[in-house]
């Protein structure tokens, strides 16, 4: 198949799964046509089945905000008609799906029928899609949409409960490469961070308030209160600033360690002990499954996807949002040097499920059955 992937190419989790997603089609022989507004991060290979496409994109001094929507659709239209796609795979709805819908239509007038799927991420509907000012576009074009999947049958749930969809949403969870995600060994790396023997403790995100910074610095802060402990905190982000000035007035500033962005996460990964993760939302918890197949137990909120994820006393724990208590007491029990051996084994049996070479057939399969159904609707009805 020749499949457009449109998505952001930055850091976020929408951006890493299309980008791995489209990584792994290629290997499989599909062709696969990047269209960003510039090279996603982790498409860091290079495959004779793997083709990247920049948004040309000009400002002009009566644009206040440049219309992006627009240049991203006629990109969409030049992209599918030039190397004859057959099918547009756009991630996160806003604004892609809106405007993977304009560039259909324009292909229609030339009579070319493009069939789209959009995947649904998360915070495209559990928080930006539905504000009023989207929601009328964002509802619009999932409907629009060919094919419409979601990260977790939460999301899934949670998009009927909060848009009028008249679409049937497929459930297509996210995936992890389990060759690139597995433990390596790094004991030097460990020795040099933990060099009595701390507790690990990692936390991975954007930064963003959505991810409760605070309360990961708050869970640690008990942690080490009570045993020898390390925090490494990877990424970066609107409240990076506040969790340092946070470590500084807790005393902690000594044990916590900020990295910044990491593109190899699995070699940190690779040596902690437990990985904190208490989000007020998280539709699906990509970053906890990247700990999970680094045999990384996880302590999380139960919110979302989550539960979905991380399995209730045996990859780890699920505290209501906020308890820092509880997620302290959990936290406590996992590292315990009696129970953590089976977690970190348990954490890695279960990221085994979500392996790639178990999603992409159902990619694959989904797309087939898309396409099939477009072919078949425009020649019954020649729309
Ligand atoms: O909101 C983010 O954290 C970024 C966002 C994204 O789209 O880049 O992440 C969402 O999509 C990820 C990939 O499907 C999921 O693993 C995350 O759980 C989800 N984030 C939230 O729901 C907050």
């Amino acid at each position: 198949m020749k499949i457009g992937i449109v998505c952001y190419p930055t850091f976020g989790g929408s951006g890493v799964v299309a980008t791995e997603l489209g990584k792994a089609l290629a290997k499989e022989g599909h062709s696969i046509h990047f269209i960003t507004y510039s090279q996603p991060s982790r498409l860091d290979f290079l495959s004779e089945n793997l083709f990247y496409h920049e948004v040309d994109f000009h400002s002009y001094p009566l644009f206040e905000y440049p219309p992006y929507e627009l240049a991203l659709a006629s990109k969409m239209v030049s992209v599918v008609k030039d190397e004859k796609l057959d099918l547009l795979h756009v991630h996160y709805a806003i604004p892609h799906a809106s405007a993977a819908y304009m560039a259909k239509q324009i292909l229609k007038t030339e009579g070319i029928y493009i069939p789209v799927v959009t995947t649904l991420h998360g915070t495209d509907i559990t928080l930006v899609g539905k504000d009023a000012s989207y929601e009328p576009v964002v509802t619009f074009s999932i409907n629009q949409s060919d094919g419409v999947t979601a990260v977790s049958e939460d999301l899934r749930k949670e998009t009927y409960a909060s848009f009028r969809i008249t679409n049937d949403i497929e459930v297509i969870p996210n995936f992890i490469d389990l060759e690139k995600f597995k433990k390596q060994k790094k004991d030097h790396f460990k020795k040099a961070i933990c060099p009595n023997g701390e507790a690990l403790v990692v936390h991975i995100s954007n930064f963003r308030k959505v991810k409760r910074i605070g309360d990961v610095m708050s869970v640690f802060y008990n942690i080490q209160q009570e045993i020898p402990a390390k925090l490494l905190m990877i990424g970066d982000g609107p409240e990076r600033a506040k969790a340092e000035k946070q470590a500084r007035e807790l005393g902690i500033h000594d044990n916590v360690r900020f990295l910044g962005k990491l593109e190899a996460v699995e070699e940190v990964l690779s040596v902690a002990d437990l990985f904190l993760m208490p989000s007020e939302k998280e539709s699906f918890g990509l970053a906890a499954l990247e700990a999970m197949a680094c045999e990384v137990p996880v302590i999380s909120s139960n919110t979302g996807g989550l539960p979905e994820l991380n399995v209730q006393g045996i990859t780890g724990f699920l505290s209501n949002v906020g308890d820092v208590e509880d997620m302290t007491r959990k936290a406590l029990f996992i590292l315990d040097k009696n129970n953590l051996p089976a977690f970190k084994a348990n954490a890695l049996k279960r990221a085994k499920e979500f392996d790639i070479s178990r999603i992409l057939p159902l990619y694959e399969s989904y797309y087939e059955r898309v396409i099939k159904r477009v072919a078949g609707s425009v020649q019954l009805t020649g729309l």
